[in-house]
């Protein structure tokens, strides 16, 4: 275990928030335990809709950039999304401007948040995974980096997350190139991401977070075919949060790292249920989609539980 995540251990409980809900993660003091999905909140955009009121009421107590590639991306041709009762398609396919153009426009927008900043990053090869992190090493404005080993929607966006040998070699190559808390993004797709969560922390994750989405298809009503432009797609939402469940818990069991629970939250409820399986964070996503201030609320309905709690207990 590398020594921000023991730093961040030896503070109190790994498994969920202090009784006023301010919660240790990698050596970040955190307001509350919720944080966003990656590419589930626009916060930029946000801004520019709510102002600077997004700031005063921020839903998240860290901030998730969106993924981050070397080279800019258009994204996977539409449509991008499919509603399924319970749940949610995607096959956006990484639209951003890459490192250079989010570094110059992105970078400032996103440090003027009034919490710490993640910068979840892919790349297509080690290589392109080492540009980007050492592109961030230096980078004040970023708290920690997140590794997606598992983006559902481009081709070789599984191999690293799904074999622990892969997912391994490529932390050997990040790891000595920044001091900053790493994050290992897993896929539930994977048959084992318990065995590739060990193998990140036995090469020096510091946190590990999942599940990313489910890969699956949907038919178009009329032609049979594929309805998304990308021909697959990632999964979210209610329907998936079962599978996260059983998932945080068993990587929960396998690291001491911290773990980073999402999948289907829509509730304070829901993100105990992570909690009390392991997760010392909670990701909201698919329900930010419906309701901007949902991190707002759910945070809110946690710290109602927790003190439901400590009023029983006496
Ligand atoms: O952009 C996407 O299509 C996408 C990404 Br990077 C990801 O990690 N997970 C997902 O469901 N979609």
């Amino acid at each position: 275990m590398s020594a921000p995540a023991r730093a961040s251990r030896a503070r109190g409980s790994s498994h969920g928030p202090a009784p006023d809900g301010r919660t240790s993660f990698c050596g970040l003091e955190l307001a509350h335990p919720i944080v966003n999905g990656s590419g589930t909140f626009d916060a930029i955009a946000a801004r520019r809709t709510f102002g600077d009121a997004l700031l005063t009421e921020f839903p998240f107590a860290a901030f998730v950039s969106k993924t981050v590639t070397v080279e800019p991306r258009q994204g996977n041709p539409p449509p991008r999304l499919w509603e399924q009762p319970g749940g949610m398609l995607n096959s956006i396919g990484l639209p951003n401007r890459g490192l250079r153009g989010f570094l110059e426009h992105d970078l400032p927008a996103l440090a003027e948040l009034p919490v710490p900043l993640v910068v979840n990053v892919m790349g297509f090869t080690r290589e392109e995974v080492a540009t980007l992190v050492g592109g961030f090493a230096e980078r004040e404005e970023v708290a920690a980096l997140e590794l997606n080993v598992s983006c559902p929607n481009v081709e070789t966006g599984l191999v690293m997350g799904a074999d622990p040998g892969e997912t391994a070699a490529l932390l050997a190559r990040v790891r000595p190139l920044t001091t900053k808390p790493l994050i290992v993004k897993l896929t539930p797709n994977a048959s084992a991401p318990g065995s590739v969560a060990e193998a990140a922390e036995s090469a020096g994750a510091d946190a590990v977070s999942l599940v990313n989405t489910l890969r699956g298809m949907a038919a178009h009503p009329r032609s049979g075919g594929p309805w998304l432009g990308g021909v697959t797609g990632g999964l979210s939402g209610p329907a998936i949060r079962t599978v996260a469940l059983a998932a945080v818990r068993d990587v929960a069991r396998r690291v001491t790292i911290p773990v980073v629970g999402m999948g289907g939250v829509g509730s304070g409820g829901d993100a105990d249920d992570l909690l009390r399986a392991g997760a010392t964070l909670v990701g909201v996503g698919t329900e930010s989609f419906r309701d901007p201030a949902a991190g707002t609320r759910i945070a809110a309905e946690l710290a109602g539980l927790r003190e439901k709690e400590s009023t029983v207990r006496g």
